[in-house]
């Protein structure tokens, strides 16, 4: 059954010519790809078609066959929210498409809801959440606001999303009816290959239970509907609003030549045309059938889209995403995350900061088959495919970020992202003006690091296991020379982070493997003879074991070792710009599995992070705190 399925989606969205094309338009993934890996979560019984939340911590799936099931704690709720099985068409593309909820579901328990009939048309209905049971729909609550007829079972869209301004947005295609007789894309007295935008508050108690919103581009104008928000679209499966921006993507599925991703920024006064069918992608397709007044291929009245694929090798129907917002996955922030439906091929793009161009790196995980993104309250994102699978992207490292403490007040901010923008966290520790030196570090194992302060007059150590105002958790007397700075590391691969001082005046570590006083497991003497060197440390080359560096302020170098024996130098690197009082730090900012090198200008409150184990530019520069003095840095998953 499965794959009887497949194949009837296949049978549309594969290629009917395959034309090699090399246009400078089609997106060539960049190096290296982003860290993302893809968690199964659950199966469904039966193909998903979207995936979406309802303001909480459930997740709400549909099912092509007609059902709405509940995910609550990493299981089904026994009971369907809705089942529409039975009343759905599954011809073709037909079923469940997708559903939404209102902004204020949690007032006034309204949703909407996209499907095909039997007939073959698209249904947009209503309905409202049963008053006894938050976990039940009420079917009795229909209402239907538009039905669109179609004489094919293909090309539906259906996707639904409120926008940033309170209207609902939905996605149709064109019927699959575009090739020879008819236009009905670039045809605006017709709701299919369109973008529609409604105002379902006003009018919401009487037939047709929707207005059409006063700025609509087609409001009042004879000939056209109202609804209409976007046009020449084929089959705008999938489409999203980033929840930062308010812009809105959309992916095309194409005919033979291109997949595309289109684009509308937010404040747009919409009546945007994409294109379908005189252009596909940016190539030519076909005029026939098309109204009189429909502009000739390449005509500027077109807007071309953001990015585009051919079908040789690389995909055959696009599968448009999300824009991540979420915190779970700081390498993918700000980053629009989409796929194709055959290959299963999953890609983030994001807009280049000094030209603006779009640049697409590959996500190495995969997801055949693949129908839907979908985001939960917090904005990570799932995958869902034809198959019932439910993937969550995840990153396959633990990803750091920054921290900073400051001494004079005693007190730890920690951020969450690489970007700027407030503490996340925060936590007073210590004694104000005390000088004692950050500590930060996976103390237990428990996958999350948590801070410690080392006083270098005594060799105090204070190790706290939770960021809250809870007694400190650990604390012992490292016999070190005095004055030496602090570094923490696992040093022995156990999973926990342990400290160890670096004596600037012999050159020397000295680190332990237990959090404990007492002998010193590594004695390590290796840098360049020069003054004012500062520690730090880090799994430079992903084996699981973290070893040390140098940084040189004087020369902005960074002597990093990959062994804890020796007096070589592994690696040596700069990174550009760096001033003579800024401070090292180290973590995996990418979840490559290997830490790199970063950079704080306490002037300017600014952190500089790199990747890549070479010397070159940060790969990302923020400001994180206030500008000046006493403050020091520290990296961590929090
Ligand atoms: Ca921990
Ligand atoms: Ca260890
Ligand atoms: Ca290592
Ligand atoms: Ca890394």
């Amino acid at each position: 059954l499965r794959h009887r399925i497949a194949s009837a989606f296949l049978a549309l969205a594969l290629p009917v010519l395959s034309t090699p094309s090399a246009r400078a338009e089609v997106f060539t993934p960049v190096e290296p790809p982003r860290a993302v890996a893809l968690r199964e979560v659950i199966t469904a019984p039966g193909p998903l078609t979207s995936v979406t939340h309802a303001g909480d911590a459930r997740l709400f799936l549909t099912l092509r066959d007609g059902r709405v099931l509940i995910l609550q704690n990493g299981a089904f709720l026994r009971k369907p929210f809705l089942d529409l099985r039975g009343k759905v068409g599954l011809e073709g593309e037909g079923g469940l498409l997708s559903i939404a909820f209102h902004p204020r579901y949690a007032e006034n328990g309204l949703f909407f809801v996209a499907s095909t009939a039997r007939n073959r048309s698209v249904i947009l209905s209503r309905y409202q959440v049963s008053r006894r049971d938050p976990n039940r729909a009420d079917p009795a609550t229909l209402r239907v606001l538009l039905t669109i007829r179609k004489t094919t079972p293909l090309h539906n869209g259906g996707q639904l999303h409120f926008g940033p301004d309170g209207y609902l947005y939905v996605s149709l295609g064109d019927g699959a009816r575009g090739r020879s007789d008819v236009c009905d894309a670039q045809r605006d007295d017709t709701l299919l290959g369109k973008i529609l935008r409604l105002d379902v508050d006003t009018g919401a108690d009487r037939a047709p239970f929707y207005s059409i919103p006063p700025d609509n581009p087609f409001r009042g104008v004879s000939g056209k509907r109202g609804e209409i928000w976007a046009t020449g679209l084929r089959n705008p499966w999938r489409f999203s609003f980033d929840r930062a921006t308010g812009d809105l993507y959309i992916g095309d599925v194409g005919n033979s030549q291109r997949e595309e991703i289109d684009f509308l920024p937010a404040g747009s006064p919409g009546g945007v045309n994409y294109g379908w069918k005189v252009m596909e992608g940016t190539t030519c397709f076909r005029e026939a059938a098309c109204p009189a007044t429909t502009p000739p291929c390449n005509s500027p009245l077109y807007t071309p889209p953001i990015l585009e694929y051919p079908h040789d090798d690389v995909g055959c129907s696009v599968t448009g995403g999300y824009v991540y917002r979420g915190t779970r996955l700081p390498q993918l922030y700000g980053a629009y995350v989409f796929g194709d439906f055959c290959a299963g091929r999953l890609w983030s793009a994001e807009r280049e900061a000094v030209e603006g161009a779009w640049e697409v790196r590959d996500l190495p995980a995969r997801a055949p088959v693949l129908t839907a993104f979908g985001e939960d309250r917090a904005g990570e994102i799932y995958a869902a495919t034809l198959n019932g699978k439910l993937f969550q992207l995840v990153s396959p490292n633990p990803v750091d970020t920054v921290g900073l403490f400051d001494q004079a007040a005693a007190r730890f901010l920690f951020r969450d992202l690489h970007l700027a923008g407030p503490a996340n966290r925060a936590l007073r520790f210590g004694t104000p003006g005390a000088g004692s030196l950050p500590l930060a570090g996976d103390w237990n194992g428990d996958g999350l690091s948590t801070p410690g302060l080392y006083d270098p007059a005594t060799g105090g150590v204070q190790i706290k296991n939770s960021i809250s105002r809870s007694p400190v958790d650990v604390t012992f007397l490292l016999t070190a020379p005095a004055g030496a700075a602090p570094v923490t590391g696992d040093w022995n691969g156990d999973g926990r982070d342990s400290v160890g001082v670096f004596d600037e005046s012999t050159s020397t570590f000295f680190l332990r493997n237990a959090l404990s006083a007492g002998l010193f497991d590594v004695t390590l003497s290796f840098g360049p003879a020069a003054g004012g060197r500062l520690p730090i440390a880090g799994d430079w080359n992903g084996d699981g074991r973290d070893t040390v560096g140098l940084y040189d302020p004087a020369t902005g170098t960074f002597f990093l070792k990959n062994t804890l024996t020796g007096t070589a130098t592994d690696l040596e690197l700069e990174i550009d710009g760096a001033g003579a009082d800024w401070l090292p730090l180290a973590g995996d900012w990418d979840g490559d599995g290997r830490d790199s090198a970063g950079l704080y200008d306490p002037a300017t409150a600014t952190f500089h992070l790199k990747n890549k184990p070479e010397s070159g530019p940060a790969d990302l520069v923020f400001q994180f705190g206030t500008p000046g003095g006493g403050r020091m840095p520290v990296a961590g998953e929090w």
